[in-house]
């Protein structure tokens, strides 16, 4: 293991994060882009906004963002040489500000979409090792289009009720949150990712996002990882197939996913 691999891992068990890791270079994030742009002319904003899930399956494209050479080495020096690709997502928020409009006509804050506070284990179902989110990003993630937020080390505290939220526009497919005050969100901080890069999270980790209330697109690719040894617990408030499972590296020894479902 080299020193950089071990502070790597350092910070990443102290805060729960790494941040603005570079990933795609000039031309795949020209090409990435593009393609992403045929997924929008094809299905709409409003399929694209967040219904794009697990299409590794049918887009070779995606597949390759998944099993990136730059990804791959980042999540096995935290994960281990054996890791599962578990699950994919577009997670794209629309201008909602027209660059014409005095102000925001397209609707009140409080009703665009916005990711409520949460940990991403709580409804994955997955025991037996963690779950390690890269967050890559298509366009820049900035304060102002909606950036994700994290609050470093929480991680640390297990986890957390949640509930459902009552703000509407929570993105989140089951509408998940963790109250506001059991959560100490003066300590959260911004996570800014230029086009190209990732940012990376323990599933433990607290973590939202707002609304973009720019002119400007706020995408990026969810892409979560887990151990081989990690397996599939039966949770009956939610029960999950697990039907887009890949090997990203090494090899499978466990086969805990082999039948693809629980
Ligand atoms: O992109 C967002 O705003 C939230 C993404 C998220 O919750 C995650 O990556 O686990």
């Amino acid at each position: 293991m080299t020193s950089s691999t071990n502070k790597l891992q350092e910070v990443y068990n102290q805060l729960g994060f790494l941040s603005a890791l570079p990933v795609l270079n000039q031309t795949q994030l020209r090409e990435a882009k593009r393609a992403f742009s045929e997924l929008e002319e094809e299905f709409g904003e409003e399929y694209t906004q967040y219904s794009l899930h697990n299409v590794h399956l049918q887009y070779p494209w995606v597949r390759d963002l998944t099993q990136h050479p730059q990804i791959i080495q980042v999540v096995k020096a935290i994960l281990g040489p054996d890791v599962i690709l578990l699950d994919s997502r577009f997670i794209c928020k629309y201008p909602t500000l027209k660059p014409d409009a005095q102000d925001n006509e397209g609707g009140r804050n409080d009703e665009l979409p916005y990711v409520a506070w949460h940990q991403d284990m709580r409804y994955w179902g997955i025991a037996g090792g963690p779950v390690l989110s890269v967050w890559l990003a298509l366009d820049d993630s900035l304060q102002e289009n909606g950036a994700l937020q994290l609050i470093p080390g929480s991680h640390c505290a297990g986890m957390l009720p949640h509930r459902q939220a009552t703000r509407p526009g929570n993105m989140l497919s089951v509408n998940q949150e963790i109250p506001e005050e059991l959560l100490q969100t003066d300590d959260a901080v911004f996570c800014p990712l230029l086009a190209g890069q990732m940012s990376i999270h323990d599933g433990l980790l607290v973590h939202a996002s707002d609304a973009n209330t720019s002119q400007r697109r706020h995408c990026g690719l969810v892409i979560r990882y887990i151990p081989t040894c990690a397996h599939p617990t039966q949770d009956p408030d939610r029960p999950r197939k697990f039907a887009a499972t890949m090997l990203a590296c090494g090899s499978d020894r466990f086969n805990n996913f082999s039948d693809k479902t629980t």
